[in-house]
């Protein structure tokens, strides 16, 4: 069975990072190892949340698992708390890194257009750091946006896209990757780059006009746990956006939906069948 790292925080309420990670990728039938970088009381889209930070308990943990001479087939980071984290996750990748082990970093910290609460340009730029040691990099367009300094638009073309894939591809990773594209009225999906086979990837699905909390991590999980069952990085991301989208649907039908995140838990036997 492959093993995957997965670094992010756990927000106990919410449907999001760790809550989400841990079950999805075990769903998909690999070994899910956490480190939590933080715990909050809930995603900080509601009001008043708590956080503690849990930076000085990344390198204990991580000396003991050295000590143990823990292998990861992946590492996956996602939503981090600050700049001294994303230094501690540079350092963390290089004491794992291995020929075949596959880093893939989703650079959690805006969407529509905005960085949310907490982050400012030096987290942006520290975010494009990390990137740059990925194998594969997975921003939506609002944090390619910030990270490359070209201007957030909500209606462009595809030529827009390759621009943005192009001045993420010089950042160094395999793989860049866009979600949130929408190439046609009605649809989204991702558009990706792979810079040793100098070629573009494009999936769309039908676009749904609701907006959730999480489907970013759904995404990723789903994404990560497919390629880890030897799914290639095209295919993955078509079975997690087929997957996020149809979680999509299914939530908005449940009369009860919270308003903060997706039925994610209604869905992980759709996510096993894709996987066949
Ligand atoms: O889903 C991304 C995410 C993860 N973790 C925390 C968040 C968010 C998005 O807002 O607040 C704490």
């Amino acid at each position: 069975m492959k093993r995957i790292l997965t670094i992010q925080d756990i927000s106990c309420l919410g449907k999001c990072s760790l809550t989400i990670a841990l079950p999805v990728i075990s769903a998909t039938g690999v070994e899910t190892v956490i480190l939590p970088t933080a715990v909050l009381s809930t995603h900080t889209m509601f009001k008043n949340f708590t956080v503690k930070d849990l930076s000085d308990q990344i390198d204990p943990i991580k000396n003991h698992w050295l000590s143990e001479n823990v292998r990861f087939d992946a590492i996956y980071t996602g939503y981090l708390g600050t700049i001294e984290q994303i230094d501690q996750m540079k350092e963390l990748f290089n004491d794992f890194r291995h020929d075949g082990m596959t880093i893939f970093v989703d650079p959690v910290m805006a969407d529509n257009g905005k960085l949310y609460p907490a982050f400012d340009m030096d987290y942006v730029k520290k975010n494009a750091e990390l990137c740059a040691s990925a194998d594969i990099i997975v921003p939506n367009i609002t944090e390619a946006a910030f990270m490359t300094g070209m201007e957030y638009k909500e209606e462009y073309d595809e030529a827009y896209i390759k621009e943005m894939l192009q001045k993420l591809n010089e950042f160094g990773a395999k793989v860049s990757v866009l979600t949130g594209v929408s190439l046609s009225p009605g649809k989204t999906g991702v558009m990706g780059y792979d810079r040793e086979a100098d070629d573009y990837f494009v999936y769309q699905n039908d676009r749904i006009d609701a907006s959730y909390h999480g489907t970013g991590d759904l995404f990723s999980s789903s994404c990560i746990g497919a390629m880890m069952r030897g799914k290639s990085w095209q295919e993955a991301m078509k079975i997690a956006a087929d997957y996020t989208a149809y979680t999509i649907e299914v939530t908005l039908q449940n009369p009860d939906k919270p308003w903060y995140g997706v039925d994610f838990e209604a869905t992980i036997p759709e996510l096993i069948k894709k996987l066949g």
